[in-house]
Parts: structure tokens; C-alpha cells; sequence
């Protein structure tokens, strides 16, 4: 298991955060998502083996919140 960070700087609010988890639970390997609005950096805890943090990216990006990868 992976977990990856990404700064989503469109991310302002609850709902915009609701809109990316709804997203990127539809993801199969996807395990668990967390966030911290303050920072603007959701968590994706991840089966590597299933997914990868490109297709998170991919995902994000066409929902509209482009993500930086931070590690
Ligand atoms: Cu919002």
C-alpha cells in the first residue's frame, strides 16, 4: 500500500473535497482519501499494485482539480 500526497490548489472547500473523494473512490485500489483543506493536500492511500499515482493524476485533472504531486 502507497499513500501519496497531492496539492490541489483549486480545492477551496468541503464540497470541492467531497467532488474529488466521490472521484477518486471509483478508482479500483483506492483505499482510503484524506484531506486538509489548510494546506490544500488530499492523501490517497493506494494498492500499488491496481493503480498508480498517475492514474489519481489523471482522474483529478479531469474533474478539474489538477493536482502537483508533492511526494
Ligand atoms: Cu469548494
Amino acid at each position: 500500500m502507497l499513500a501519496k500526497k497531492f496539492t490541489i490548489p483549486k480545492m477551496a472547500c468541503g464540497n470541492c473535497f467531497n467532488v474529488i473523494k466521490n472521484a477518486l473512490t471509483k478508482i479500483n485500489g483506492v483505499n482510503g482519501i484524506t484531506c486538509d483543506l489548510n494546506s490544500r493536500t488530499v492523501s490517497v492511500d493506494f494498492d500499488e499494485t491496481l493503480t498508480s499515482d498517475a492514474a489519481v493524476s489523471d482522474k483529478l485533472s479531469k474533474i478539474g482539480f489538477p493536482p502537483e504531486i508533492n511526494g
